[in-house]
């Protein structure tokens, strides 16, 4: 496999509106971020990911971008921009930046030319229908609840938004609309960025005729379905992946990752493989979907371990050799991790970095949320009015509205919801956990008293400096990048246990994923003269026999085999 700069790489996500307000207008903003650029450089990461920045009428957080190369006025200026690329570039780090190319906003020059009328120029950068029978041409549901079509009075048709009515769909088999999307991606790469992380990109291309799921309307009040099998991996989603590498990509020495809604690891290989020229590696959900019960996100399940451990192992395996996996457990859009899959009361710490073990070790590239080097966790927030994510708000009116419990609803906020990620970075004790002098567009976690940046560094035994110390051992040892991943005792219900191998060494990977201790074999199959403890999350006699390993709640163990 080929050695690349991104695969020995650690990347940071940042969430620039929760990260640090540096005006007190409760904010997170582009000089805040400058003013914790230390602090990053200090954790070790090698790649900052900065989600959307660009202008934006925020309906999504700017997810709905206006105009593609200006930065949001409520977040800075495009020399406070440069300022934060030369302040990573001289600290050694990279950046790669958000696009958001399935949609624009409805303020962007294009939407507002497009809809003006079905002649006008722009039209065609959209997605537009007359509908049926006064009904949407089709049955497709938005993300965001309701119909994935919106009528425009002005302009007499219906137009495509598979997330926010602000957020059209653009119209990728349109040429000049490509284009336009390409030489935007070249200005950008011209000042120097290191690549994208590309927002839903495999939804851009849509099925001709735009099928209904459930067949014909039938002019009764519509319901609405997931539409995926027209707009997931659609019929050109590859040559339009190709023409960009061609035309744009190609061209730098460049990360890209594109978030695949619904992908499996088949289908991800074709966008992967490194023979193919598209992406470098996707983020897949299968791993964020283990607790979605058959109703989706909201049904939430409890997840089980064997899903867990066969889910990663099927892309480790699958991609192994061909493509590059990408490694994450929250984002911005989902629940935090040490809430979801660890025990953020009983074992937070522990349990915080077992599941960092897990991710810093497998095959791919780790993403690190911010707040997660420091175990932040979910938030239960009284009333709905506290929530601002444009999800939540409209899946608890439209369940409401369908005769579900408020209670219920709130449950599944409090488990599931994407502000959980949202709430502002814990960096200190003080007022607003430091996060902002004014009011935080999103309210703190209360339990930032304890969880915080600043308690993290004067505690040699926290979880921020283990995520130090496992991002310092990527860079020590080859076979934490390249090593292949095989599997140990997939039967045993408490413990995920793996070999990694590269050459003549292994790596023996060892989690306890529960807060009651748990007994570990290993098969007799692993042969080795030597071992050598890399890191742990407790206190550990190196020289201990590895044949039954008892382990404590939540205890990981990385030995270096020879
Ligand atoms: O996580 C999700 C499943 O319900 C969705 O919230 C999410 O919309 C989906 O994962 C796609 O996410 C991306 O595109 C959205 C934006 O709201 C998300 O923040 C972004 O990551 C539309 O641009
Ligand atoms: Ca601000």
């Amino acid at each position: 496999m080929d050695k690349k700069w991104w695969k020995e790489s650690v990347v940071y996500q940042i969430y620039p509106r929760s990260f640090k307000d540096s005006n007190g207008d409760g904010i997170g903003d582009l000089q805040g971020i400058i003013s914790k650029l230390d602090y990053l450089n200090h954790l070790g990461v090698d790649v900052v990911w900065l989600c959307p920045v660009y202008q934006s009428p925020n309906d999504d957080n700017g997810y709905d971008i206006s105009n593609y190369q200006s930065i949001m006025n409520d977040f800075g200026t495009l020399s406070d921009w440069e300022e934060l690329l030369a302040g990573l570039h001289s600290r050694g780090m990279k950046l790669i930046m958000d696009l958001v190319v399935n949609h624009s906003s409805d303020e962007h020059a294009w939407f507002v030319e497009s809809r003006k009328s079905q002649d006008n120029p722009y039209r065609d950068y959209y997605i537009w229908s007359p509908g049926k029978d006064g009904q949407p041409p089709n049955d497709w549901g938005s993300f965001f609840s309701g119909s994935a079509w919106e009528y425009d009075e002005k302009s007499e048709e219906y137009y495509l938004h598979l997330f926010s009515r602000k957020q059209p769909d653009l119209n990728w088999d349109n040429p000049k609309l490509r284009k336009e999307i390409y030489d935007m991606m070249t200005w950008w790469l011209d000042k120097g960025i290191d690549g994208f992380r590309m927002d839903v990109i495999n939804l851009i291309s849509k099925v001709p005729g735009l099928p209904s799921v459930s067949g014909e309307s039938n002019g009764e009040q519509p319901t609405y379905h997931f539409g995926g099998d027209y707009f997931v991996n659609g019929p050109r989603v590859h040559e339009y992946m190709q023409e960009m590498n061609r035309e744009v990509l190609s061209k730098y020495d460049i990360m890209t990752v594109g978030e695949a809604v619904n992908v499996t690891p088949e289908e991800a290989s074709l966008y992967v493989s490194e023979d193919r020229n598209e992406l470098n590696m996707v983020f897949h959900f299968e791993l964020m979907d283990v607790d979605s019960g058959p109703g989706g996100k909201w049904n939430v399940q409890p997840w089980k371990l064997a899903d867990i451990k066969s889910i990663i192992s099927k892309w480790q395996v699958a991609l192994d050799g061909k493509g590059w996996n990408s490694l994450y457990m929250n984002n911005h859009d989902q629940p935090r991790m040490l809430s979801r899959f660890g025990d953020d009361k009983l074992f937070p710490k522990e349990s915080g970095k077992m599941l960092a073990t897990l991710l810093h070790t497998l095959q791919g590239t780790p993403y690190i949320y911010q707040g997660e080097e420091i175990g932040m966790t979910n938030v239960q927030f009284a009333s709905i009015d506290d929530y601002k994510d444009i999800e939540i708000v409209n899946m608890y009116k439209e369940y409401l509205a369908a005769g579900h419990s408020e209670e219920k609803i709130m449950n599944s906020i409090y488990i599931k919801g994407r502000d959980n990620g949202r709430t502002p970075m814990q960096w200190n004790s003080e007022s607003q956990a430091g996060f902002t002098t004014g009011t935080p567009w999103l309210a703190v976690n209360p339990n930032y008293q304890d969880i915080n940046v600043e308690n993290a560094l004067a505690d040699p035994d926290s979880i921020f400096y283990y995520y130090k110390k496992l991002i310092e051992l990527r860079k020590q040892h080859e076979i934490i990048v390249y090593g292949s991943y095989t599997i140990l005792a997939e039967e045993n219900e408490q413990v995920y246990a793996y070999l990694r191998t590269l050459g003549e060494e292994q790596l023996l990977v060892v989690l306890n994923f529960f807060g009651e201790p748990a007994t570990f074999d290993l098969p007799s199959t692993v042969k080795f003269q030597a071992k050598e403890l890399l890191i742990s999350n407790y206190e550990v006699n190196p020289e201990e026999e590895l044949n039954t390993i008892q382990l404590r709640p939540y205890e990981a163990r990385v030995y270096k085999l020879k």
